[in-house]
């Protein structure tokens, strides 16, 4: 007989098959009682299968203000989360709502084990994860280790000297003395504010920043740094959160040596040395286990990760995460950063969804996502804001069913889109202000300010857009950041009433893959990959091929289905115009299912 410590990963990633039947072990877990006894009973806990959920992302200062002051808080998502649930997801990752300076937004951390009082309180979290628990939702933390805030107390007593407990927990370098003078360790940019490294008085050193300056990074070679961040996954866990989505996570260890970077390339040149660095399965396997101990999920974001490292975190019995979010899908529309833009390229985007596809296909599981708080808003970059319903759907197919556990971010499920302020004193977005003030100044004031209009993470951060009337619904008073003007138009209450709205659309499609075996677990296959107008994958399970086609055209147009789809045996089970649909046939940014069955 087994034991409940030896069921534990049975059903791991891609083994479910037809032989297997269901096969999914899902560990009903809200109860955090019976989650430590069970931990005292084995050293792991089943894990849920995320393979058959999806999630949503809040970004909590935007999503929605429940005590008028102008600000999102867990307030305001306690009375939304049925809105959540009946979107038809299985869980939330809220981005930080820990204590904060804000220097960006959240992810420079001050206190790891606290609530940010604009937020609310531990109290107020708890009754959020208790109702979300009762709905059937998961909740996901932010786990941000690779920096903290300078503020944080471990920052505040490193700088006072070499000889404290708290020395070594950041990267502390001498200065290099040179003719002019005294100069940083290395010649690294960070990816915010300038160099990568500041000089502190106090300590007279430089500190490695990656980020901002505000945002000093963690020592991860010091173990008892890595003793605090399982001490920091332990709290949450034990008041009840199922599992992370950890921040830059492939950034934590660092090249020994700290080499000089890449020479004449901006922003990026000492990523060779910090990306995917030499101790980080080390690391990230001390932090699974303790995630194991408690059945806790762990979704890595991994910018600049290639497919085949990825594969390394993601697949065999000593994976150290689930999921990874990727970049390569964020980049179809410019070179390596939203900065640097281009025409939105759909043969860019096809490679990089297939590329990860197949890579991980019987082996692994994908993140799949179109949006974040660190990305301008889809619709504008990939579709179309002229074919907003029609593109807005379109890329919610082109997505969804694809073999993956999907994220969407608050606003993308009812069309939400770029903001275009006229001043860059409007924005807030610490990188937006570095690249305005750093790059391009010869250029005139237009376009310097359409590359911030493109690629400003600022347009994912504006209120949600909830009702028509006043503040869009977000609050009772000014929001802390404007709202996109385009509410009257766009926002939950108008997405309600229509039954074809981006919001129905998301709500369909994210019901029709959990009760779809084929779209849950089926092989996918990409046709037509020559194609710059549409998308064409199928997923194919047991006696069942779905095919996905999705137009990114603003006309309509005629083709062939790939051989072997039988036009005549076709069933159409969802598309994104109301009527008239016709096979071989794609109307602006149309989107179909077609279902054949093995007779
Ligand atoms: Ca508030």
């Amino acid at each position: 007989m087994e034991t409940e410590c030896e069921t534990v990963w049975k059903n791991s990633v891609g083994r479910r098959d037809s032989s297997e039947g269901s096969g999914a072990i899902i560990c009903e877990k809200s109860d955090a009682g019976r989650r430590t006894a069970n931990r005292r009973k084995c050293a792991a806990v089943e894990q849920f299968d995320y393979r058959e959920m999806s999630f949503y992302q809040i970004w909590i200062r935007s999503f929605q203000d429940g005590n008028g002051d102008g600000i999102g808080d867990l307030y305001g998502v306690y009375d939304r989360l049925e809105y959540i649930r009946d979107l038809g997801v299985d869980g939330i990752w809220f981005s930080p709502i820990y204590p904060s300076p804000n220097a960006d937004y959240g992810y420079d951390i001050s206190d790891y084990r606290n609530i940010h009082p604009d937020y609310g309180t531990l109290e107020q979290f708890q009754r959020v994860l208790h109702r979300a628990h009762e709905l059937g939702l998961k909740v996901i933390m932010d786990l941000v280790i690779n920096h903290t805030s300078d503020e944080h107390p471990w920052f505040q007593e490193s700088r006072k000297g070499k000889d404290n407990p708290y020395s070594d927990y950041y990267i502390w370098r001498d200065p290099k003395w040179g003719r002019k003078g005294r100069r940083p360790p290395n010649n690294w940019f960070s990816q915010f504010e300038g160099l990568a490294w500041k000089y502190d008085d106090q300590r007279q050193q430089y500190y490695l920043h990656v980020f901002a300056q505000k945002q000093p990074d963690l020592n991860m070679d010091n173990p008892r740094v890595r003793e605090e961040v399982k001490k920091i996954m332990r709290f949450w866990l034990d008041l009840g959160v199922d599992g992370f989505r950890e921040d830059v996570i492939t950034f934590i260890s660092k090249h020994e040596q700290l080499p000089d970077g890449i020479p004449f390339v901006p922003v990026i040149n000492g990523m060779p040395f910090y990306k995917d660095g030499p101790n980080l399965v080390p690391y990230l396997t001390e932090f699974r286990a303790v995630a194991k101990e408690y059945g806790a999920l762990q979704v890595g974001e991994a910018p600049m990760t290639p497919v085949r490292t990825a594969v390394r975190y993601l697949t065999g019995e000593n994976r150290v995460l689930d999921l990874m979010i990727q970049f390569d899908t964020m980049v179809a529309d410019c070179f390596m950063t939203e900065y640097l833009h281009h025409r939105f390229n759909l043969r860019k985007l096809k490679r990089a969804f297939s590329r990860w596809q197949y890579a991980l296909a019987g082996k692994g599981w994908n993140a799949l996502y179109l949006e974040n708080h660190d990305h301008p808003r889809v619709i504008s970059r990939y579709g179309s804001e002229e074919f907003w319903r029609e593109s807005g759907t379109s890329l919610a197919a082109a997505y969804l069913f694809q073999q993956g556990t999907p994220f969407i971010y608050q606003g993308q499920e009812i069309g939400m889109t770029n903001i275009r302020f006229p001043s860059i004193d409007q924005y807030l977005d610490v990188a937006s202000i570095n690249v305005y003030r750093t790059f391009f100044k010869h250029q005139p004031e237009e376009k310097r300010m359409r590359r911030i209009h493109n690629a400003s993470r600022d347009s994912a951060r504006t209120p949600m857009q909830w009702t028509g009337g006043e503040h869009a619904g977000f609050s009772a008073s000014e929001p802390w950041f404007p709202v996109n003007p385009n509410y009257p138009g766009i926002n939950v209450e108008a997405e309600e009433r229509d039954p074809d709205s981006i919001l129905n659309f998301y709500r369909k499609c994210l019901k029709l893959r959990k009760e779809n075996e084929t779209l849950l677990f089926g092989n996918y296959r990409e046709y037509q990959a020559w194609s710059g107008k549409r998308f064409l994958y199928e997923r194919r399970f047991k006696g069942e091929t779905i095919l996905v086609l999705c137009s990114f055209s603003r006309e309509p147009q005629t083709f062939r289905l790939p051989r072997g789809f039988a036009p005549g045996q076709a069933e159409l089970i969802l598309c994104n115009y109301p009527e008239g649909s016709k096979i071989g046939m794609l109307r602006p940014y149309e989107a179909q299912l077609l279902r054949w069955k093995r007779p």
